[in-house]
């Protein structure tokens, strides 16, 4: 759970059972109302601990007091990691939208559920918790009579928007499962998505609206339908006024109504299709009466101010993003950030990929005024929430830039060598796993167990692998190195590029790099860095060249300096905003041909721009060994 709304909505509870502000246990009990029942936790760090030693009794604890349910479970959990399997409240049952919404409708129906911020600046939506839920019942009610059954898997392709999120939450209603694709996804893509989920409906809206540009959603639909026999009905509603064209497997929705309340508001700017978006945006600030943000736009629409231009308006208090556009940001200078009103924000969050030094002294200095911390969120799709942070810990314990650092509650992380023994050692490098369950891991790969098994569980039996490598620092602090794929073996010495990406990010021309290992007749693997300037930066290649060994060898060793230096405009990114590795290192192996699949791209151009730009490389290498 995202530490801030865990502790915010704690204190409420806090408030609301009329707890002793004044009695010695309220420092965990603020932080935590289960906590004084444990014994012997005192504070934050032996509530940590208890959560691993005692897991059983923490998460019972967490979950008979934080959810609603409609059976009680009988057994806390029955997991066996040597098998993959992970079951967890067994015997209990409840309904997650109930407990996002009928929950808090009881106790504070008026206070404002999402703050929707279209596409369109300056012209927010709130929807309260009730009518939330009476969206989410009246679509929950269209489904059901619509056929959609328990067991169903619909799939969700719409913008980031309060009917996405009510459509979501009717799936869960009615205890059908949700395949929300992101709206900018191709046709086949879509359709690929559909056909493996089998769904017979998919609730879509007529254009999408993202950065002033509008995308034909229901058109796309309407192709990629073609391929997928399972769909029998799509439910279209209005984004904008433009009509589309129905046929007889389109089911018009109606709007809906909206009004304004004052409440906590929580930014999370992923998209819904991502896993960001699933429990950062939609159920973990919903199943804590949290009011939540859902972000449409572009960080740089209608200008790179856009975030924060968010912020001053709707005064958020978490602001949640991607390392990506922090350093796509960073580019376009500090004024975008300053001319607006921060002062409300509390807390900074990243997620999604190692956030290099420069961005994450930006992030924290520029726009959070140098008073936020910042928490570095490292987790996955499997994992379903944040797995280490810097927080929750003492308020003022420290923040190391940059790093992930403490595992949350209940998650023990281990660090393997290539042998698959354990590390126990501090200083030390290996391949992060988890040694205990916790209730929201991934319990199966739809259709797939066998897949599940083999992914996660037999490189390490016994432990659930997360494919990443960490270092666990002197004092036992987590940095996650990077996906275990990207490390590379220069003359003998493994290193992880993101590590090499770090320091080549420092320098001041460049907003961001990429680097791969090539195949190199000396060293065995070489280094090979993409890199992105700065805009109107004008530097010669020769001083780039030299700078940036210059600060390689300094800060991590001469073996780990760019062998080559390829300049680009941009770099390929999936639609998250992770850079997509895999596609770089096929471009330098001169393999076009097995690219794969290119769907998931943000902007398929970036590739033949990097494949050009790999050309004129190699003519210049030839020009040189010529006589
Ligand atoms: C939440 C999410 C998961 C992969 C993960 C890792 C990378 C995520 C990170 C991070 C370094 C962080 N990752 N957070 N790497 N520091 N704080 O991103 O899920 O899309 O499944 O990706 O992202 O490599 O394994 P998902």
């Amino acid at each position: 759970m995202w530490p801030c709304v865990v502790s915010s909505f704690s204190r409420r509870l806090v408030a609301s059972l009329g707890v002793c502000g004044r009695r010695k246990c309220c420092g965990t009990a603020a932080f935590m109302p289960e906590a004084p029942a444990f014994e012997g936790v005192r504070s934050r760090s032996e509530l940590r601990d208890f959560s691993v030693s005692d897991s059983e009794r923490f998460w019972a604890a967490v979950g008979n007091q934080r959810l609603s349910w409609i059976s009680p479970f009988h057994t806390v959990q029955d997991c066996d990691l040597t098998q993959g399997r992970i079951k967890w409240f067994e015997g209990g049952k409840l309904n997650v939208s109930v407990n996002c919404l009928d929950r808090h409708v009881h106790t504070s129906p008026d206070r404002v559920a999402l703050i929707w911020e279209r596409d369109e600046q300056g012209s927010e939506v709130k929807y309260t918790y009730r009518e939330l839920l009476e969206m989410t019942c009246r679509l929950g009610n269209v489904l059901r009579r619509r056929g959609v059954k328990r067991g169903d898997c619909v799939t969700i392709y719409m913008p980031t928007c309060p009917l996405a999120v009510a459509a979501m939450l009717a799936c869960a209603r009615i205890g059908a499962a949700h395949n929300v694709v992101f709206a900018g996804f191709s046709a086949d893509a879509l359709a690929e998505r559909i056909r493996d989920a089998e769904s017979n409906t998919v609730i879509t809206v007529n254009q999408g609206v993202r950065g002033g540009k509008f995308t034909e959603l229901k058109k796309t639909v309407d192709e990629a339908v073609q391929s997928c026999p399972s769909v029998q009905q799509v439910l279209v509603a209005m984004r904008t006024d433009t009509p589309v064209v129905m046929t007889a497997r389109d089911v018009a929705m109606e709007e809906y109504v909206f009004s304004y309340h004052d409440g906590d508001v929580f930014g999370c700017v992923a998209d819904i299709g991502w896993i960001t978006g699933h429990s950062y945006t939609v159920y973990g600030p919903l199943a804590n009466g949290g009011t939540t943000v859902l972000f449409e736009s572009t960080p740089i629409y209608p200008d790179p101010g856009r975030y924060w231009n968010t912020v001053e308006r709707l005064k958020i208090n978490q602001f949640y993003g991607a390392p990506t556009a922090i350093r796509l940001l960073l580019k376009y200078g500090d004024h975008w950030v300053t001319k607006y009103d921060r002062s409300t924000l509390k807390t900074l969050g990243s997620v999604g990929e190692p956030i290099n030094t420069e961005a994450w002294e930006w992030y924290h200095r520029v726009v959070g005024d140098g008073r936020c911390p910042v928490v570095d969120t490292w987790w996955q799709t499997e994992t379903g929430g944040i797995c280490i942070a810097p927080r929750p810990s003492e308020p003022d314990a420290e923040i190391v830039p940059g790093m992930a650092m403490r595992p949350f509650f209940g998650i023990k992380p281990v660090l393997m060598d290539t042998e698959g023994k354990v590390l126990t050692s501090n200083n030390t490098s290996g391949a992060l796993c988890m040694a205990q369950p916790w209730p929201g891991m991934a319990r199966t790969i739809r259709n797939n167990h066998q897949r599940f098994i083999e992914t996660y569980y037999q490189p390490y039996p016994g432990y659930f692998f997360t494919g990443d490598g960490a270092y666990r620092s002197a004092q036992g602090y987590y940095q996650i190195t990077g996906r275990l794929d990207d490390v590379i073996n220069v003359s003998g010495h493994r290193i992880g590029t993101a590590e090499i990406e770090d320091v080549v990010n420092q320098c001041s021309a460049v907003a961001e790099s990429a680097v791969i290992g090539f195949s190199h007749d000396i060293k065995g693997e070489g280094v090979y860095a993409f890199v992105v300037l700065k805009k109107n930066i004008d530097i010669k290649e020769d001083d780039l060249s030299r700078q940036l060994n210059k600060m390689v060898s300094k800060k991590i060793a001469k073996y780990a300096c760019p062998d080559v230096i390829q300049l680009a405009n941009r770099l390929p990114k999936t639609r998250s905003g992770k850079i997509m590795r895999r596609v770089l290192r096929k471009v330098v192996e001169r393999d076009l041909d097995g690219l794969g699949d290119l769907s998931t791209l943000d902007d398929p151009t970036a590739v033949q721009e990097i494949v050009e730009g790999h050309n004129a490389i190699l003519r210049k290498q030839q020009q040189k060994q010529q006589p």
